[in-house]
């Protein structure tokens, strides 16, 4: 390939190579690299559209203080009189950074000691807070160090793989294929272990639809299972374990008999039995989890709850056996490599004297921090309380992500001095800071991130820095030098950050942290293949039962069943589960604007149970508004049998920018777990109502979507192809047409339409036969079909049929409609695929794929176009 760069995916911790290739038209063709040992030159939907995601269109490219374009110069210089200004006045722990998993570790490295090293607080926490920090607290008291012993290849070896919490078909696509593959050659069995049903069932041999937070309990019953039915290692406890009898007895204690554990767990004894079955009698099992488990105010306790099943058994570290958690971002290991937890001091170190005096040693710094920082949630608590003044946050969007975001952005807005960098200029938090700075996004930074298997590889740009825009390392040194301490950070490159943090990571290590790559320490960085740490190449840890505690062997937990921290009430009747869809990245920043990435799932919804919606006067499709004790949101309603009745389900990824109240984290309670400090991001008592509008609309430009206004209580955002879309609502009298149509383009001709006796307006206007912009308004809740309009926006010249239907609102009928998008990387609609599998006669993904190309690339889709054959099948035959 001439002229290809590799470089890794900026999207979920599968941390896929990636290959961009210049084409002849001057852009980029991005595709999976063939080469890597992530995904072997597979992509998801979301990576596939990386090449969409290049353009400079709401980018923030310039430094910004107070609203106003600055010099860097002015803008560092700005940073650090602040910040030191705060220090001398109110000490160093009067200042904080908030910074993230989608840093590269050089930036991560380079935050992380400016912090603990210079100023001289441990008040840097990361949203891995959010993300990951139940696992490393859980590896921690089980391992003696925050490793992940596993390698993906487990996945493949393994005969049982049980998925805890982890929705891994669209949240780790491509490992997810990698596992259909490898059950397809060797049948593997496959329990997914998840309060609803999701698209990763799909391949379930079971599916454990437990109640939310019962894990712990499920996992206990399970450890004494093992007990009774003789399949506990007892070798492998009495050599290489501690804690066994007391971790058995409370597990015994939580779960005295079979009946007790499904009924807390709200599952059949038969179902229970199976799973318990299957994991005693298969040597090779492999437990993936995820944010099921992690965010949970008992997360630390689930993690052990699970770890004490594969010691008990000896399954860790072994080929196609361990526990193992999945990383959500690209650079979530990288983070907690360098330490970038505010409880973690650097390289796996923490704050004991002995760690401390070593990385203060190492750094030659002057004035290290001896004990640690606040976590996230605390920190924007003590920024509220303002005894933290001035905060720095890095690549996270804090007041959508952290939970209770109404006391988040009173925080920054109340904080004396905010500064925030990031790639894009508008997010909800970048609206709350006094200083912006512009760093550089993906294909224009250079640097490492390691994935869920602990494999390093680099990222590397392939694009000039568009504007201004600076690498996040730079930025920070840039503001360390200002402040003093230019030596330490006199780094010319990203290659000497990464020499000085793999020489951190040998320094004075005999063997006892797990985490020493010095042997990459002078290896030619720019040429670095992707590597599993510790020394390139260990694909497995663990697996001779050493573990890197005192004694050498592993802690069992005792473990307790506890209920989620809230319960449901008269007044909240409903648990709110929230998480990700297929197609949306986080805060939608980069994923957000692209139009086939958000044409799978296009409004904020809630998932509700049919007797739920029922009971709450709730229909599908229509609209409802979410309470909570924090807070509330308006949402799209869908009514499905996947949840359980109960309880409900909300995406994490809507805000301020995309949607009037679709922003989840306005109900979620900040209460967090007391070990671990992560957020139950995934149980909130709610309740919801109808929200009844008196008139709705939508509102299609072939430009960025105009402000939906004041009168508007429910909209949200998409962008199509050639347009953006505002789908639109509002309980009080509807809006004046006439004069919002008048401002939005007057000196075009178009269509007006008024019928005042159903007070329905339709109105659209063109610049010859291009479609530049149309309005639909009508009383009440219904509006026409807009896919069909949506469409006209792909092309340019609009048909005579087309501009007829315009005027009548109905679709015409030879109108091809796309329908929502299924297949996000062949772009093939839900209309498309319900035509091809009724007229003719698809029974299979196979011939779906064959006549229409949808699910043969990354897979996402065929758990959906599975279902659409039995469901178009059924109705067809009905
Ligand atoms: N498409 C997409 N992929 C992503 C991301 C994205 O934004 N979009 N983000 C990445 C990141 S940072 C992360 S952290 C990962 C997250 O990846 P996942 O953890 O797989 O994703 P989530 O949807 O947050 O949650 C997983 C599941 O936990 C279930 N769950 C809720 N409560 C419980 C419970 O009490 N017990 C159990 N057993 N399960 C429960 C939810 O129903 C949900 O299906 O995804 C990564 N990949
Ligand atoms: N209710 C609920 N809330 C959740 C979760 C949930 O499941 N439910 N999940 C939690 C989890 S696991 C996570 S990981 C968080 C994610 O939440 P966030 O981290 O807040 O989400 P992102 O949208 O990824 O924010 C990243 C920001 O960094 C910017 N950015 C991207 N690349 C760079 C870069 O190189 N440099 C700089 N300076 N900026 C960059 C992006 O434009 C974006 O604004 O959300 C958490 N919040
Ligand atoms: S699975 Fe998809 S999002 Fe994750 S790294 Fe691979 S291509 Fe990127
Ligand atoms: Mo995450």
């Amino acid at each position: 390939m001439t002229g290809a760069v590799r470089t890794t995916c900026p999207y979920c911790g599968v941390g896929c190579g990636v290959t961009a290739t210049p084409d002849t038209a001057g852009g980029w063709t991005i595709a999976g690299d063939v080469e890597h040992p992530a995904n072997f030159g597979r992509l998801c939907s979301k990576g596939s559209a990386l090449g969409e995601t290049l353009g400079l269109e709401g980018r923030l490219l310039h430094p910004l203080v107070a609203g106003q374009r600055v010099s860097w110069g002015a803008a560092l210089d700005t940073v650090a009189a602040r910040f030191r200004a705060v220090i001398d006045q109110h000490g160093p722990d009067a200042v904080a950074f908030y910074v993230s998993g989608q840093l590269l570790t050089e930036d991560y490295y380079v935050a992380n000691k400016l912090m603990k090293g210079f100023i001289g607080s441990a008040n840097i926490d990361t949203n891995s807070r959010l993300c990951m920090a139940s696992s490393v607290a859980g590896h921690r008291r089980a391992f003696g160090g925050d490793v992940v012993p596993g390698t993906y290849e487990d996945l493949e070896q393994a005969d049982l793989v049980v998925l805890v919490g982890s929705n891994l078909a669209w949240c780790h696509p491509v490992l997810y294929q990698r596992l259909v593959r490898a059950k397809e050659e060797r049948g593997t069995r496959v329990v997914v272990i998840d309060p609803r049903r999701t698209a990763t069932c799909d391949i379930a041999d079971l599916h454990l639809a437990l109640k939310p937070g019962a894990d712990v309990l499920l996992f206990n019953g399970l450890l004494a299972y093992l007990g009774r039915a003789g399949a506990l290692d007892q070798d492998y406890i009495a050599r290489h374990t501690n804690g066994f009898a007391d971790t058995f007895l409370a597990a015994g204690d939580d779960a005295c008999d079979m009946d007790a554990v499904a009924a807390g767990c709200g599952l059949g004894l038969g179902e229970i039995q199976e799973f318990y079955g299957w994991f005693a009698e298969t040597a090779a099992t492999v437990t993936v989890y995820s944010q099921g488990v992690n965010q949970s105010s008992r997360g630390t306790d689930k993690v052990n709850a699970i770890v004490n099943c594969h010691l008990a058994t000896g399954r860790v570290g072994k080929p196609g056996m361990g526990p193992f958690s999945v990383t959500g971002q690209p650079n979530a290991m990288g983070g907690r490599e360098v330490g970038g937890l505010a409880n973690q001091l650097a390289a796996h170190m923490g704050f004991t004297p002995e760690e401390v005096d070593r990385v203060g040693r190492f750094w030659r710094a002057p004035s290290i921090a001896r004990r640690e920082g606040l976590k996230a949630v605390d920190l924007f608590q003590a920024i509220e309380a303002g005894t933290v003044k001035a905060v720095w946050v890095m690549a996270t969007n804090p007041a959508v992500s952290l939970p209770d975001t109404a006391r988040v952005s009173r925080a920054l807005a109340g904080c004396d001095f905010v500064v925030v960098s990031d790639c894009v200029r508008e997010t909800d938090t970048t609206a709350l800071a006094d200083v912006l700075l512009p760093a550089l996004g993906w294909g224009e930074k250079d640097g490492t991130v390691t994935n869920s298997e602990r494999r390093i590889s680099r990222q590397r740009g392939f694009l000039p820095p568009p504007g201004e825009a600076k690498p996040d390392w730079w930025i920070i040194a840039q503001v360390a030098a200002r402040m003093g301490w230019g030596d330490a950070f006199a780094y010319q490159s990203p290659a000497d950050i990464f020499r000085e943090h793999a020489d951190l990571s040998g320094f004075e290590n005999q063997g006892e942290r797990v985490f020493d790559i010095a042997a990459l320490a002078n290896i030619d960085y720019d040429a670095l293949e992707p590597a599993q740490w510790p020394a390139p190449g260990t694909a497995r840890l663990f697996g001779d039962g050493r573990f890197p505690t005192a004694d050498g062997r592993a802690a069992f937990v005792p473990v307790r069943a506890v209920a989620p921290a809230t319960s449901t009430s008269a007044e909240y009747p409903l648990a709110l589960n929230t998480g990700r869809i297929r197609d949306q990245w986080h805060t939608m920043t980069r994923t957000g604007g692209v139009p086939r990435l958000s044409g799978h799932i296009g409004e904020p919804f809630v998932a509700i149970n049919p007797a739920d919606a029922a009971a709450s006067g709730l229909a599908d499709g229509g609209l409802a508004v979410a309470r909570s004790a924090q807070g509330r949101a308006a949402l799209r309603v869908r009514v499905t049998e996947d949840q359980a009745p109960g309880e409900v389900f909300a995406p994490m990824h809507w805000n301020r920018r995309f949607s009037a109240e679709g922003a989840i984290n306005a109900l979620v309670a900040p209460i967090t777990d007391a070990v671990s400090g992560q957020p139950e991001l995934k149980h909130t008592a709610i309740g919801l109502e109808p929200f009844e509008p008196a008139w709705s609309a939508f509102l299609i430009t072939r430009n960025a979507a105009p402000d939906p206004g004041p009168a508007s209580e429910y909209w949200s955002r998409i962008t199509a192809a050639g347009c953006s879309v505002l789908t639109l609502a509002g309980t009080a009298a509807p809006p004046d047409v006439a004069a919002w149509a008048e401002a939005l383009l007057p000196q075009l001709p178009g269509i007006d339409y008024h019928d005042a006796r159903r007070g329905a307006h339709r109105w659209a206007r063109l610049d010859d036969d291009r479609l530049e912009a149309c309005l639909f308004l009508s009383l009440g809740p219904a509006l026409p079909a807009r896919d069909w309009l949506v469409g006209l926006f792909a092309s340019d010249a609009l048909a005579a049929a087309a501009r007829g239907a315009l005027l009548s609102g109905r679709v015409p009928a030879e109108t091809p409609d796309e329908g929502r998008i299924v297949c996000a990387c062949h772009n093939v609609g839900l209309a498309r695929i319900t035509r091809a599998i009724l007229d003719q006669g698809l029974t299979s993904v196979a011939l779906i794929g064959a006549a229409l190309k949808a699910g043969t690339n990354c897979g996402s889709c065929i758990p959906e176009l599975k279902e659409l054959i039995v469901d178009v099948g059924c109705d067809h035959a009905a």
